[in-house]
């Protein structure tokens, strides 16, 4: 009976802590040294008014900036192509933005002349402000081969050395924020799960281009391949 007695104070008494416990691991402890927030191509390049606005693609920086001061470990991604970069519908007779034309290694969408290396359309959002950003990883500067992946180029092959830096870190987990959710963003988290880490893309921190349904297209991909989709709630 004492048994008893005690076992219910002792219930009684726990229903509050277990309460308490089970809300802070439903919130991910984004300070853990194996998790890394990666902040894609939030660029002035894809912001309105940039050379490949991205429709309220500065709605995401304020967000973005109180996210990221919850993560130990934040990398930034920069789209950073030559001005005659094979991606520019400028770079082939005859094309407008937005059509396609084939590469070597598959269909490449055409876009506006963006992001060009040194430029200030290359520059971070103005607004953004993540002092302790880690890393920038650089992609799209080799005149032939896109990348919309922050971890292999266009030609899937290639690779940027995120992976191999994520891995000597020891970071096993990224979750993903930024521009564009349908493009960099989703190649990126793709990519992520075929280097074998865990990954979740924020979507409210996301804004998409969404050219001809790509953006349900990209979310049916990513959920196929195990990326969680969560909101910035679940984590501020
Ligand atoms: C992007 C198109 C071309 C992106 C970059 O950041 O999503 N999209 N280059
Ligand atoms: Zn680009």
């Amino acid at each position: 009976m004492a048994t008893t007695r005690r076992s219910l104070v002792a219930a009684a008494a726990a229903a509050p802590t277990l309460l308490a416990a089970g809300r802070a691991m439903s919130r991910p402890d984004t300070a853990r040294a194996d998790l890394a927030l990666i902040v894609v191509d939030v660029q002035v390049g894809f912001l309105p008014g940039g050379n490949l606005p991205v429709p309220k693609g500065d709605e995401v920086v304020p967000l973005i900036n109180r996210l990221a001061a919850r993560y130990r470990n934040v990398l930034l991604t920069q789209d950073w192509h030559p001005a005659n970069h094979l991606s520019f519908a400028s770079q082939h007779p005859g094309k407008k933005p937005f059509e396609t034309v084939q590469m070597p290694y598959g269909t490449q969408v055409l876009w506006p002349d963006h992001c060009v290396m040194g430029t200030r359309d290359a520059e971070f959002a103005p607004g953004l402000s993540i002092p302790h950003a880690q890393l920038v990883i650089r992609k799209g500067y080799r005149r032939e081969v896109d990348s919309y992946s922050a971890f292999l180029e266009a030609d899937r092959t290639t690779k940027t050395g995120l992976d191999g830096y994520l891995t000597s870190r020891g970071i096993r987990e990224v979750h993903l924020c930024g521009l564009a959710t349908d493009f960099c963003v989703a190649w990126s988290a793709l990519d992520a799960r075929r280097f074998g880490l865990a990954c979740a893309v924020i979507e409210d921190a996301c804004r998409a281009i969404d050219l001809e349904g790509s953006l349900a297209r990209a979310w049916a991909e990513m959920t196929g391949a195990g990326v969680a989709r969560i909101s910035s709630s679940a984590l501020l």
